[in-house]
């Protein structure tokens, strides 16, 4: 037992003591995420058992409402967030609306997130995961509404995600690098394993669901044909999870690109801008990687709506400008 360990909660607070203006604020909303993903993680590993499988509104054994995963992450985040006293305006997957807090409890922070994406897998017990980016409210002169949250990824101040995998990790990022913080379950923190990531310049391997590629342009059609061409060189691998915290976090390890394109059924992709892309792009860029909708950097994309969808393209600055290059080709 290391009796120094860097746990996720001394790094937030070293980090605000770099900065003499914070005043804790930041601190206090990322302690109050990270009770909401390890209690998210106690319930991912035991939802077999504890019978969280199956609808929402049924009993357990035990008597208990059940909930579901994804109705019981999302319900973790509005009330640890609120409960934080740092957070305005809150805008979550599964939430229609934004959530406006109650004067009583805001604070300057405003939270997007995704409480458990890619749940469509929690039943063949794939990876899944938590996905979060935080802005600050600039404009004082009118109450919080979601007009406040509207702003393009450059003016994310924070950003992570949480694997549940085969271990559970928070990716993190406040503006300066990026690092991943392993939980350890015998002392229930967060550790230090993973300093300063980086996205290797160039990677191996291309990540798409090939399922839907005749409904791709020809552009990300003849990208994909290079990577498995020999006379563009080695072939790249192919890896695929369907969940993107797992795809991204992959990428951000070994390299490479992940790809969900736009599609002739879906002209504006699938993943969601506000809490999917931005968070995930700004991760990327932060640990030296590019991040795009094949047209602009998704940072610098002006969202119009909470709940919209972008196309995206991540990964290995080489391998992402590749893809650009093969895109202007095209004229797509
Ligand atoms: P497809 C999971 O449902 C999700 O929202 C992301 O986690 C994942 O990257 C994507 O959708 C997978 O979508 O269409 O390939 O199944």
């Amino acid at each position: 037992m290391d009796s120094d360990c860097m746990t996720l909660t001394r790094f937030v607070l070293a980090e605000q003591k770099k900065v003499p203006s914070a005043t804790g604020e930041l601190t206090q909303l990322l302690n109050s995420i990270q009770t909401a993903v390890k209690a998210i993680s106690s319930a991912v590993r035991k939802a077999g058992i504890a019978n969280l499988y199956g609808i929402a509104g049924s009993t357990n054994v035990q008597g208990e409402e059940v909930k579901k995963l994804d109705v019981l992450s999302n319900e973790l985040f509005i009330n640890m967030l609120k409960s934080s006293f740092t957070t305005c305006v809150l805008v979550s997957e599964e939430d229609e609306q934004a959530i406006v807090v109650e004067n009583e409890r805001a604070g300057k922070y405003m939270v997007t997130f995704d409480p458990l994406d890619g749940s469509s897998n929690i039943d063949c017990l794939a990876s899944i995961g938590s996905i979060f980016a935080i802005y600050k409210k600039t404009d004082n002169n009118s109450a919080p509404n979601v007009n406040d949250v509207l702003k393009p990824g450059r003016e994310v101040v924070a950003a992570g995600y949480c694997l549940y995998g085969s271990a559970t990790m928070m990716v993190l990022s406040i503006g300066r690098g990026v690092n991943g913080f392993m939980l350890d379950p015998a002392i229930g923190e967060f550790v230090l394993t993973e300093k300063n990531m980086k996205v290797p310049q160039k990677g191996k391997i291309y990540s798409i669901n090939e399922g839907y590629s005749y409904l791709w342009d020809d552009a990300i059609k003849e990208y994909v044909r290079q990577k498995k061409d020999p006379s563009f060189g080695k072939p790249y691998g192919a890896r695929y999870v369907g969940s993107m915290v797992a795809d991204v976090h992959r990428t951000l390890k070994y390299g490479g690109i992940f790809m969900y394109p736009a599609t002739k059924d879906a002209p504006k992709g699938k993943l969601r801008l506000m809490y999917e892309a931005i968070p995930m792009a700004y991760l990327v860029e932060q640990a030296g990687g590019l991040a795009t909708n094949g047209q602009k950097p998704i940072l610098d994309i002006q969202p119009e709506q909470i709940h919209q969808r972008t196309p995206i393209f991540l990964g290995s600055k080489d391998d992402v400008q590749d893809l650009l290059t093969v895109i202007k080709k095209q004229g797509n």
